[in-house]
């Protein structure tokens, strides 16, 4: 139903996003309905969040210019009241952008967080190795973890593993199943933190749209797995499988 939603909002995409990913990104959001737009400059942000109806700050390959727009488009989205999602890429991986992303989350109010346990660890404050962006070794409770952060930034977190959970603080959805070739490709995380920000951006409910479109992506590269032998099929058919899915649930 979620994907049904975004095809017929048809959300504008604000994506302020790294640049391994942008253009699987951009796809991704077509794929369902969604018009993605990819913005930075800083002079130019007070026009685009104009026109934008949801935002994305994903902080993958984040340089300084990107910090200060990034500051301000979060700060315009939540005086417009348009839904802010972050993805908090590698924050463990150094000082800059754990401090960044503490500064972050002290200027702007995200309507979502989507991570994976390492990240979630970082915003936490918990020790934990990750394995460069890639999540590490989890020796921590990640739903009571999640809970926890949800709580502390009034927020909605969806960690993404093996078994994903989302949780706003009081509910928390435990969604299971998928296929490893989703940690075989890059992207795979922030594409589904873009699909995150055009369901925000369409559904009143956003907390049973986050965990509705969780087992939609799983579902949807469960399929795209058994269609496809190699990765590089498996990308692309997860682009297929979506705007069949998206389309499927109009008719
Ligand atoms: P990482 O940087 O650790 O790869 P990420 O930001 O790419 O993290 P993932 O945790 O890989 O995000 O999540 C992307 C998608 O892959 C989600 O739909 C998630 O449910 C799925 N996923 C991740 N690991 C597994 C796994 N072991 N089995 C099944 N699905 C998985
Ligand atoms: N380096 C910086 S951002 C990025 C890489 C490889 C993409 C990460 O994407 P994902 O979805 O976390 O795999
Ligand atoms: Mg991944
Ligand atoms: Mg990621």
């Amino acid at each position: 139903m979620v994907l049904k939603e975004i095809r017929n909002q048809k959300p504008i995409i604000h994506c302020m996003t790294n640049y391994v990913v942008a253009n699987f990104q951009a796809n991704g959001l077509l794929a369902v309905g969604a018009s993605p737009i990819m913005a930075e400059h800083f002079e130019e942000m007070a026009d685009v969040s104009k026109i934008t109806d949801a935002l994305l700050l994903n902080i993958g390959t984040i340089r300084d210019s990107l910090c200060h727009s990034m500051i301000f488009a979060g700060q315009l989205a939540n005086s417009l009241n348009k839904p802010v999602v972050l993805d908090p890429v590698g924050i463990g991986v150094s000082t800059f952008r754990q401090e960044f992303i503490h500064a972050l989350l002290q200027k702007v109010q995200f309507t979502a967080i989507r991570c994976n346990a390492s990240e979630l660890a970082s915003l936490a404050q918990i020790d934990c190795v990750s394995h460069g962006i890639d999540a590490g070794v989890i020796d921590f409770s990640v739903p009571k973890t999640a809970m926890d952060v949800a709580l502390k930034y009034n927020t909605i977190v969806c960690v993404s593993g093996e078994t994903d959970y989302i949780t706003n603080g009081y509910l928390l959805s435990e969604i299971p199943g998928g296929t490893k070739k989703l940690t075989e490709i890059t992207g795979a995380g922030c594409l589904l933190g873009a699909l995150c920000t055009a369901a925000c951006a369409s559904s009143k409910d956003v907390f049973h749209s986050l965990v509705h479109l969780h087992e939609e992506y799983k579902n949807i590269a469960t399929i795209a797995a058994n269609n496809c032998e190699g990765i590089g099929d498996f990308q692309a058919d997860l682009l297929n499988q979506l705007k069949y899915k998206a389309n499927e649930v109009l008719s």
